[in-house]
């Protein structure tokens, strides 16, 4: 018999910190206000939270092993968190609010009140302590239903084990990994911005000596009227409010025109975007002076982790201004470095295995740089000959490939002719031929089957692709292609994940993960521990899937995240 578990959450110093719980079991219920407690009775409930055989079920796992943290209580034994259950039964819902998936799957109305008592803001106030008490238990009695209910769909969708041996963990290596946080050099920090106003400036400054005055550039009104009837530059797309200036429209047309006022307008706008996000990075800086990001489970359809407030995903990895924002995240007092690991080219890894292709397992095999290998089969000459231009070319239609590109598309992304992209296209399959077999596999069996799977067999339904509107069908195949190749890289991030959190508390080691971004992960090396961390790394990343081709590992180790990159 399982029990249902609620914790109410109040704002706390990093995070939310546990007030009081509910717990419903076979028709009870008690209602624990942690603060009016004796020590006999805390230890009993103690006791009971730590204790691995007492199952429990609850909604928000992640967040209540943080809150019952802050009030030094330990949590073991949760076999089900409604809300990461919800959504491996169906991955694409936007919201896994418990009244919404109460509302959905069991038609059960919970008021907003008691939704909001489990799952976050309801602040007991004294007044009204019955009915918050109320409203608690309430949301524990919904959850034990709706985790009841879980059970069975979860066993139809054979995601059982999805949620037992990897979500659930995960949840507690994230948990860790959020109160952990990652130290930010604060005078870094405002050295960049201070730069990034300079040479915001100076753009600015450029841009109106090359037409002769000033205009605001954070005006598409303003700008329009500069390129299109001053410069009379080509037009661009139309929209409703005139000629886009997107940024995909001024870097063609600066392509067409080289004008110096477009090459000024978009250093402007590229800094002053990372400008924006080191200004809210600054915001999100702790009182203990790093940003703890929160991450989460459910909100990419594909399986991958997603990261918010702040956004740790989104930092640009391929400047060099972007990958300099990277430096303000440092190691802290007390340990010796950070340490980046990543994989390589998992995505084709994948491919390559989920195809099958002959052509690319053995390049893998062989150890050659893929992109490098293919480049020199579709242009015909030896691997030490490919460009990094064509090595870029092959390297976008590889992926683009697997997110349903086509002619048109792969023509307009290399700006050739769609001739030239069909060649190479033909060229590209006449070589790799179980690609295109295993890509078209992919979307009739999903048509079949009504979901993709990944490796694991993490599912992802897709009712549209069996729509009469054109439109729905293929962005369903779309997804289709790509979500089994993007769900296996998340399923094997976090199979990592819990591997190196494993064998980091198997050694005793005092180096901890901090970040999870793409398919990187970051820890914190404590001294004397560097070449133990990065042999655990190395092997458990490595070990992370059995691939017919080898998973490779790349890491980094300095005093800064960019230091710390390759
Ligand atoms: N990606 C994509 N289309 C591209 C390039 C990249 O969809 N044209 C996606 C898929 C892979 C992911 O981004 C990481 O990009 P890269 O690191 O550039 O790809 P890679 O295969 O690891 O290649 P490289 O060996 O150059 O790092
Ligand atoms: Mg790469």
């Amino acid at each position: 018999m399982r029990s249902a578990v609620a914790v109410d959450l109040v704002p706390g110093r990093i995070g939310e910190d546990a007030a009081a719980v509910a717990i419903v079991h076979d028709g009870g219920a008690a209602y624990i206000d942690l603060a009016g407690q004796d020590a006999a009775s805390e230890n009993v409930l103690a006791g009971w939270l730590r204790d691995a055989g007492a199952a429990k079920v609850m909604h928000g796992y992640k967040a209540a092993l943080k809150a019952l943290a802050s009030r030094g209580l330990g949590l073991e034994g949760v076999v089900d968190d409604t809300s990461i259950s919800g959504y491996l039964i169906q991955p694409d819902r936007r919201s896994y609010e418990l009244a919404e998936l109460a509302q959905h799957h069991l038609n059960i109305s919970v008021s907003t009140e008691a939704a909001k008592a489990g799952q976050l803001e309801l602040a007991f106030d004294g007044e009204d302590d019955a009915a918050a008490a109320g409203a608690l238990v309430h949301v524990a009695a919904v959850v034990q239903t709706l985790s009841r209910y879980f059970e069975t769909e979860l066993a139809e969708r054979k995601a059982q084990d999805l949620l037992t041996t990897l979500e659930l963990p995960v949840s507690r290596v994230l948990a860790d990994m959020e109160l952990a946080g990652i130290a930010i050099d604060m005078l870094r920090l405002d050295e960049q911005l201070a730069d990034l106003g300079k040479v915001i400036d100076n753009a600015q400054e450029l841009a109106f000596a090359a037409i002769g005055h000033e205009v605001n550039l954070g005006s598409p009104k303003q700008l329009q009227t500069v390129l299109f009837d001053e410069l009379g530059l080509p037009k661009t797309k139309k929209i409703k409010s005139g000629y886009t200036t997107d940024a995909a429209s001024l870097k063609s047309l600066l392509e067409k025109t080289g004008h110096e006022f477009l090459v000024q307008l978009m250093a402007h706008r590229e800094s002053s975007k990372l400008r924006q996000m080191l200004e809210s990075l600054k915001k999100s800086v702790a009182d203990d002076g790093r940003i703890h990001t929160t991450y989460a489970q459910n909100v990419a359809a594909t399986g991958r982790i997603s990261s918010n407030n702040p956004n740790l995903q989104n930092i640009p990895i391929r400047s060099e201004e972007g990958r300099r924002v990277r430096g303000i995240f440092v190691v802290s007092e007390g340990y010796d470095c950070l340490l980046s690991a990543d994989y390589s080219q998992i995505e084709m890894r994948i491919m390559a295995h989920l195809s099958g292709d002959a052509g690319l397992i053995q390049a893998y095999k062989d150890g050659e740089d893929l992109h490098r290998f293919v480049g020199s089969n579709i242009f015909h000459v030896p691997t030490d000959q490919v460009t990094s231009a064509m090595r870029s070319k092959v390297k976008a239609m590889s992926y683009g490939l697997a997110y349903g590109l086509t002619s048109f598309g792969l023509s307009k992304q290399l700006e050739i002719s769609v001739d030239e992209a069909r060649t190479l296209m033909k060229d590209y399959f006449d070589r790799f031929g179980a690609v295109r077999d295993y890509l078209r596999g992919v979307v009739d069996q999903a048509r079949i089957d009504g979901y993709t799977a990944t490796i694991e067999g993490r599912r992802r339904y897709l009712p549209d692709l069996t729509s009469t509107d054109r439109q729905l069908r293929e962005n369903a195949e779309r997804i289709a292609l790509n979500s089994p190749i993007q769900g296996s890289a998340a399923d094997i991030i976090k199979r990592a994940m819990l591997g190196v959190a494993g064998a980091l508390a198997e050694q005793g080691l005092k180096s901890r993960m901090l970040l999870q971004v793409h398919d990187e992960l970051v820890l914190e090396v404590a001294h004397g521990e560097r070449e133990a961390v990065e042999k655990l790394v190395t092997e458990q990343m490595g070990a992370a899937a059995k691939l017919t081709v080898p998973l490779d590992v790349q890491i980094g180790i300095g005093s800064s995240w960019y230091e710390a990159g390759h």
